[in-house]
């Protein structure tokens, strides 16, 4: 917070050396900065919108969280009737009979549906050479003869509370897919970069580094706005190598200590992204809703979040995006657009695809909310800017560009391209009155305690490995995989808090040493004590 970019004008101040508290000189520079903000960014007059929340979930379908609402709520969505089928096997000599079609029991799921790039590619084409949509039942026969049918299941609304009440009282997007056929850390990436730097899969190296693209967060830095994250466990926007650096250090929060009491006090960043909870432990269980974990602790959590921003003095202001970043293998009947789609930046996928990201992965449940939106919205595709553009996650920064009016250029020629969903927010004249102050109350679908002794999921091991690289243990021998398989979930959580706090000290600590804001902080590993500081 107390050191600008060089290219503002202001650079000779990034050698200052603050004191913490902000002294009184500080604070008359960060006055002097807002003030600036206002000539540097100009957002367009009739946007009412100031501010964004992005929450981004795991693993899950639309036509499995949302289909059953065309039903129940509302017929314009575009869900699921049940004559949806797939065929146990999508070669010919299989008979049509032999078939699982769509049905509304979906409960808690235990285990984890195939959704890695081969396994989308199967579920996505069958065995025809343009998406149908039939092997989603044929690859998960594959893994076990469970899961067949449990990613044929859609919740029924009543299951999920909360996106019952959210849908009929804002806005649904029933056309909104994944960036990528594949998994949930390329997925992820493009939320905030509009691309996956070439990577189709879990990098493990590359996530613990970092990834080097810019980021949404820079381009509104660069426009003197702010950004904030909230995070739960450790923050995986931490993935992004840029937002390691002591610049944006002041910028990670705490969300059980922070949240509810910035947005009470209406100090709530221009870009404010909320990171649920990876892991599963007794009492405080995981709410990112990625299977095994139960979708109740997802659905308390987006309620937990509405209603503080509903509170919030700036309500009137807030747009909340709610997404998943995959479908996590549960089925979806919308074909996935595969026909000139962009390619973000010239990166092709590894061998033995070289996926060229020329087509996107499969649909998933979006949902916003603001006193603007008009109520039981439901958005299809987006106008524009191309004849063939569409929702996906890069839409996220494509409209962060858009509404908030950023000079700066597009990430890469995916944000170009994604619909932008400003329009949501622009069909009323004034801030609704009648959004409900809360949502209903959430019981839990499993009935089992949070298994604290497990063994990681993968993507809970990229996790400690990127805590591992925060807190200078990636030179250990053990590193990468040794440490991640000797862990359970609670010492994971117990080891990634730790890291995630030791690196955020030891950053703000370099920053009163008056290191260089673009500096990141290389910790040794806790076995010895000093840390050092590179560009
Ligand atoms: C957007 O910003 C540009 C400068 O980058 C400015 O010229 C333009 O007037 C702004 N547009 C609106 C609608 O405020
Ligand atoms: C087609 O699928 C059936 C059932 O899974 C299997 O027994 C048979 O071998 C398959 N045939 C071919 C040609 O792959
Ligand atoms: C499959 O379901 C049956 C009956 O519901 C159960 O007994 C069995 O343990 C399940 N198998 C797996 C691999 O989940
Ligand atoms: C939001 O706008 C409505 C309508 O103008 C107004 O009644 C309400 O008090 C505003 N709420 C806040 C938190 O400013
Ligand atoms: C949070 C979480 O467990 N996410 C899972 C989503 O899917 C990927 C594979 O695509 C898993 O590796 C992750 O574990």
């Amino acid at each position: 917070m107390y050191f600008t970019e060089p290219s503002m004008g202001l650079g000779g101040c990034s050698k200052t050396k603050p004191t913490s508290p902000p002294s009184l000189a500080s604070i008359f520079f960060l006055l002097l900065l807002t003030l600036s903000n206002v000539s540097s960014a100009n957002p367009p007059p009739n946007q009412p919108i100031k501010t964004i929340v992005v929450l981004v979930l795991e693993n899950r379908s639309f036509d499995h969280m949302l289909g059953w609402m065309k039903k129940a709520i509302n017929p314009l969505i575009n869900g699921v009737t049940g004559d949806e089928c797939n065929p146990l096997s999508t070669n010919n000599t299989t008979p049509k009979e032999e078939s699982i079609c769509f049905t509304d029991d979906a409960e808690f799921v235990d285990p984890d549906p195939g959704h890695s790039f081969e396994a989308v590619e199967q579920q996505v084409f069958g065995s025809s050479s343009i998406p149908s949509m039939s092997g989603f039942v044929q690859q998960a026969l594959s893994l076990s003869p469970n899961l067949s049918e449990t990613v044929m299941k859609g919740f029924r609304p009543q299951s999920v509370p909360v996106y019952e009440a959210l849908v009929r009282e804002f806005a649904v997007f029933d056309r909104w897919f994944s960036s990528i056929p594949g998994p949930t850390q390329p997925n992820r990436l493009f939320v905030y970069s509009a691309t996956s730097h070439g990577s189709i899969s879990h990098v493990k190296k590359q996530l613990a580094h970092g990834y080097p693209q810019k980021t949404i967060f820079d381009s509104l830095h660069e426009n003197g706005m702010d950004f904030g994250v909230y995070f739960q466990n450790i923050p995986t926007t931490f993935f992004y190598r840029n937002l390691r650096k002591l610049k944006y250090i002041f910028k990670f929060h705490q969300f059980d200590l922070k949240f509810k009491k910035d947005a009470r006090n209406g100090k709530l960043p221009s870009l404010t992204v909320i990171e649920p909870r990876y892991f599963d432990l007794k009492g405080m269980p995981a709410n990112d809703d990625h299977p095994s974990h139960d979708v109740a602790s997802g659905q308390k959590l987006v309620k937990e979040v509405y209603e503080a921003l509903r509170a919030s003095p700036q309500w009137n202001e807030t747009l909340l995006v709610i997404t998943y970043d995959e479908h996590g293998g549960f089925y979806d009947h919308v074909k996935t657009p595969y026909v000139n789609v962009p390619n973000p930046d010239g990166n092709t996928g590894p061998a033995p695809y070289f996926f060229k990201f020329d087509r996107l992965g499969v649909r998933v449940p979006t949902i916003m909310v603001s006193p603007w939106i008009k109520k039981g919205t439901v958005i299809s595709g987006p106008k524009g800017p191309a004849p063939n553009s569409e929702f996906e996650h890069s839409s996220i920064p494509a409209t962060i560009k858009k509404m908030f009016n950023l000079s700066s250029n597009f990430l890469t020629h995916r944000d170009a391209w994604a619909g932008t969903f400003e329009q949501v927010v622009g069909e009323l004249t004034s801030p609704r009155t009648d959004c409900p102050e809360t949502l209903p109350d959430v019981t839990p679908l499993r009935t089992t305690e949070a298994k604290e002794d497990s063994g990681l999921s993968e993507f809970q091991g990229e996790v400690v490995q990127l805590a591992a690289v925060l807190n200078g243990d990636h030179f250990l021998s053990s590193f990468p995989d040794e440490m991640s398989k000797k862990m359970n979930v609670k010492e994971a959580h117990e080891y990634a808090r730790g890291a995630v706090s030791r690196f955020i000290r030891a950053s703000k600590e370099a920053i009163k040493l008056g290191a260089d804001h673009s500096a990141i902080v290389d910790m040794r590993s806790s076995l010895t004590t000093r840390s050092s500081i590179h560009n």
